[in-house]
């Protein structure tokens, strides 16, 4: 193997992971050098890789990872594995696994990069924040993971191009979920009447928005995770994503339910507390949306509800799509506004794979 060569690791392949491995496809046919040599795939029952890090073709990978009899070795061997292959190597995590996550700082220590959608580890302890920067600047090895936020959305590579060249973030706010987007322009819409709201949680789950258990997408806390990496970014060291005020809109009632299912049953009961936030915020002549925001220079960060005019562009949303608008002092009173669509597998394996060309190229 030569300097013009890059293996690369995939862990995961659901719904992101499958999107990537096409858009993989893609991009080694588009750009033939360096030579992006797929070496290691797995789920979290199976693993199909060889010692000699022989190629496993892309377009029949997930053909091949099916018909392997092969379980996912400890991570740790699959990192010494990656460390010691002929050439540089990136590790791309489709995962929501916060064991993965753990392991970032040992394989960039290694010289393994990683490029992520999954958000557990730049959401977590402060401290594992900390320890992945360190092995990265030790070694290295990069570190991307633009669709932690925003899916594919260029909203990781903005905030930090602002930070890099001086300008002073001062407060940045805006709708960072899909599923939560989708529920507020269609229960309270800027015109017209609306859903009933356990009628819109329905849906969503209906159109693949919401996580299989609603309620993950409903307690606030995917936001949360959303605003602790951007807050950090902006140079907050914020400890966790419980760490500040979240707003989840569970009904206290309904915590326990032993499924999602249950939960969806039961929800048409409380209905009625959101029609009375839903008109409380008409009779201002407003509408209600579910926002993040970060104050910069205050040090706070919130997620919860918020009344916007119905003028406003949080308010004017569309379907599932995300807005997010950074106030800094170049952009002086009118923010800089990034918006389109937020979730779903295409979009956010975008932004896997845009980083995993920003990683190759810098090689
Ligand atoms: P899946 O479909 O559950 O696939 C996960 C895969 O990982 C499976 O193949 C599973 O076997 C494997 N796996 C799990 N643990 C493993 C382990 N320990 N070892 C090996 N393999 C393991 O999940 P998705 O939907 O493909 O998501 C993958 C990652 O992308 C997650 O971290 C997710 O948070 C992230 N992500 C997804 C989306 C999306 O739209 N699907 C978005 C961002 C990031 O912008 C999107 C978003 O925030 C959606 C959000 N719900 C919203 O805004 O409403």
């Amino acid at each position: 193997a030569a300097a013009n060569q890059v293996f690369i690791a995939v862990i995961g392949a659901g719904g992101v992971g499958k999107c990537f491995l096409s858009q993989l496809q893609t991009l080694a046919t588009r750009r033939p050098s360096p030579k992006l040599t797929l070496c290691y795939i797995s789920t979290s029952k199976k693993a199909l890789f060889h010692d000699d890090y022989a190629e496993i073709g892309i377009d029949t990978a997930l053909d091949s990872l099916a018909a392997s009899t092969k379980t996912p070795p400890e991570l740790s061997q699959v990192i010494e594995y990656l460390a010691a292959a002929p050439a540089k190597t990136v590790l791309v995590d489709n995962t929501s696994s916060q064991d993965v996550a753990d392991k970032y700082p040992l394989a960039l220590s290694r010289g393994v990069s990683i490029v992520t959608p999954n958000k557990k580890a730049f959401s977590g302890s402060y401290q594992l924040w900390k320890d992945i920067f360190i092995a990265a600047t030790a070694s290295g090895a990069k570190v991307y993971h633009e669709s932690s936020v925003g899916a594919g959305l260029p909203v990781i590579s903005t905030l930090k191009d602002l930070v890099d060249t001086g300008d002073k973030v001062t407060k940045i706010e805006g709708v960072f979920s899909g599923t939560m987007s989708f529920l507020f322009n269609s229960f309270a819409p800027t015109d017209g009447q609306g859903g009933k709201w356990s009628d819109e949680v329905n849906k969503a789950k209906a159109l693949g928005y919401t996580e299989p258990d609603p309620r993950d997408d409903l307690n606030g806390l995917d936001v949360a995770r959303k605003l602790t990496i951007l807050a950090r970014l902006a140079g907050l060291p914020v400890e966790s994503p419980t760490a500040f005020p979240v707003q989840s809109l569970i009904p206290k009632e309904l915590e326990a339910c032993a499924s999602g299912d249950e939960f969806l049953e039961k929800l048409p009961a409380f209905d009625a507390q959101m029609e009375e936030t839903k008109a409380a915020a008409e009779k201002a002549g407003k509408v209600v949306r579910f926002v993040g925001s970060i104050d910069v220079a205050a040090n706070a960060v919130k997620v919860g509800l918020q009344e916007f005019d119905r003028s406003h562009p949080i308010a004017a949303l569309k379907g599932s799509d995300n807005i997010i608008s950074f106030y800094t002092e170049r952009y002086g009173s009118n923010p800089l506004i990034i918006q389109g669509a937020g979730a779903g597998g295409d979009v956010t394996a975008m932004g896997v794979t845009a980083d995993l060309i920003k990683v190759v190229s810098q090689f």
